[in-house]
């Protein structure tokens, strides 16, 4: 059955026989009746991660995308599987995660008479974010569409495309799709890496702000090479959703804040502003960003049209950052520039042992206790500022958090990072993100993933107490959450936990989290202070 395709076969052979050629052959999905003909009779080389929640189900395809670098196979429930997962699916977008998201639909015989789980105009409701969505119009098309969806999805930036798929498209009659070698990357125009290559060697004080491209292209050490000779100082792009510089690099300078009085701050005093992978820039709060004023030569090396043309000032290159920046680096000449001065950032004094435990402290603890090459991946919204004091990662693939803004996908990103590197990993989480999607630890338990979530509970929404105070908001509901048992609801799940109120008892339960073949849950009191998430807006 699902052998090579003849030159006539079954949209579902040519489907598998297609998904085998690209290499998809995990599928993270979440069943119905519409999916079933697809799922029938599962062939043994693919691998199905079932997820018990759709946002989940994209989450997780995010980070398997992400930490693999290749493009994940998503397969949905019609309109309410993809509404579930709407919010992961703009997280997907942000983060540039390539994946085929394939939903069932009701079957063509019946959908012009408003069906039972009929989805309305499938395509257009993931839209605007996918790079591409279709319902072909024949079902002979399905194959040759998803094809396309990879594709697309594969071409930077990644991110995901849609396809929606009548259920009794399946069985229908079609031909094979031809496979054909895609090589999707383009280099920069060489005259425009030329006139950077003349402002850099021209600048007395140039500076990087390095985002997250970079590291999702392989081109890590390529960006660091090219810091290097320039001599100049790197931060990182607000909000950055991977490592973007090896934070205990002598050049690193720190991670911009998502404010424009801030980063405008940051850079001014530089007469050049390379921006590597990154918007210019993402911001949070409104406010002045003088330096957009003040002629200072601001150029973006990018591969993402969006990010390029929206930027309010400077220069872009586009292309991509693997062939570009090895390219200018060998088109500068050695620099006499004086290399940076050290950085003022003396190591952090490690944060006091107390009880009830403070985020610092615990934060300094887990990464002690996180053994060698473990991935962490983030979404603790208010703790952002100690996680940066006190748990540094250079390395590179070693970080992920998602560049949206939407809460719900650590935990699944998580797991599907764990899935697609093979490695341990560390989800730091709230104990509000935790609760968006938190059956991903059911699947992280299925598939016996060396996964410690360490939720940092500080009884509520820390973040909106935080920025409460930046908006001058008073007495705001919603805020607190109280009376929530991670343990509980871990051991729920078939996955250990442990809850941590005082510093041995955080010790002994990072030890044991990450020692453990599975995962486990560790849950962290930590005290109530409201951390400072923008010391300039
Ligand atoms: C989907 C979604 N809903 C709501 C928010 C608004 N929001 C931003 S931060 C935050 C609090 C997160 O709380 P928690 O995970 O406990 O981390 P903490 O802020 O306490 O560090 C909320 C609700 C969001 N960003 N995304």
């Amino acid at each position: 059955m699902d052998g090579t395709p003849t030159a006539r076969t079954s949209v579902r052979e040519a489907t598998f026989a297609l998904l085998r050629g690209l290499g998809l052959t995990t599928v993270f999905g979440n069943p119905g009746s519409t999916e079933l003909p697809f799922l029938d009779r599962w062939p043994a080389d693919f691998r199905y991660v079932l997820g018990l929640q759709e946002a989940s189900v994209v989450g997780m395809a995010d980070g398997h995308a992400r930490a693999t670098g290749r493009c994940a196979f998503v397969n949905l429930h019609s309109a309410a599987g993809v509404g579930h997962a709407l919010g992961n699916l703009f997280t997907a977008y942000r983060n540039q995660a390539p994946m085929v998201v394939t939903a069932g639909q009701q079957t063509r015989s019946l959908l012009a008479n408003l069906p039972f789980l009929g989805a309305v105009d499938a395509a257009q409701f993931p839209r605007p974010y996918v790079k591409f969505a279709i319902e072909p119009a024949r079902a002979a098309d399905v194959p040759a569409a998803i094809a396309q969806a990879h594709r697309v999805a594969t071409t930077r930036p990644h991110g995901p495309t849609f396809v929606s798929i009548p259920s009794d498209d399946w069985s229908a009659a079609c031909a094979p799709v031809q496979p054909r070698a895609w090589f999707p990357d383009a280099a920069p125009d060489p005259a425009a890496l030329a006139e950077v290559a003349r402002l850099i060697a021209a600048a007395r004080r140039p500076v990087l702000v390095s985002g997250p491209e970079a590291d999702a292209e392989g081109a890590g050490p390529a960006l660091v090479a090219l810091a290097e000779r320039i001599g100049a100082p790197v931060w990182t792009s607000p909000f950055s959703s991977r490592l973007s510089f090896p934070e205990s690099h002598p050049l690193f300078a720190g991670h911009l804040h998502a404010s424009p009085a801030a980063v405008s701050d940051a850079l001014t005093g530089h007469d050049l502003v390379l921006v590597a992978g990154a918007p210019v820039f993402t911001f949070h709060v409104p406010g002045e960003c003088a330096l957009f004023r003040a002629g200072v030569p601001i150029v973006q090396m990018t591969t993402d049209v969006e990010a390029a043309s929206s930027a309010p000032a400077g220069t872009a290159v586009l292309g991509s950052l693997r062939l570009g920046l090895p390219a200018l680096a060998a088109l500068l000449p050695a620099s006499d520039r004086a290399p940076p001065a050290p950085r003022p950032r003396p190591r952090p004094a490690p944060p006091e042992a107390e009880t009830p435990l403070t985020a610092p402290y615990a934060l300094h603890r887990l990464r002690a206790a996180m053994p060698p090459g473990t991935i962490l991946v983030e979404e603790a919204p208010s703790h952002r500022p100690a996680m940066h004091r006190h748990l540094p990662v250079d390395a590179w693939g070693g970080f992920f958090t998602m560049a949206s803004g939407g809460l719900g996908y650590g935990l699944p990103g998580a797991v599907g990072v764990a899935l697609g590197s093979g490695r341990r990993v560390a989800c730091l989480i709230g104990d509000g993100s935790f609760m968006y999607s938190p059956q991903a630890l059911w699947t992280a338990v299925q598939e016996r993933l060396p996964l410690a979530v360490i939720v940092m509970n500080n009884l509520g929404y820390g973040a909106m107490r935080s920025f409460s105070r930046v908006l001058q908001v008073r007495d705001a509901p919603g805020i607190d959450l109280p009376g929530l048992d991670f343990v509980a609801t871990a051991r729920g799940m078939g996955c250990p936990g442990l809850r941590a109120t005082t510093p041995d008892e955080l010790d002994a339960a990072l030890a044991e989290a990450f020692s453990a073949s599975g995962p486990m849950l560790v849950e962290v009191a930590v005290d109530g202070a409201i951390a400072t998430l923008y010391d300039k807006s």
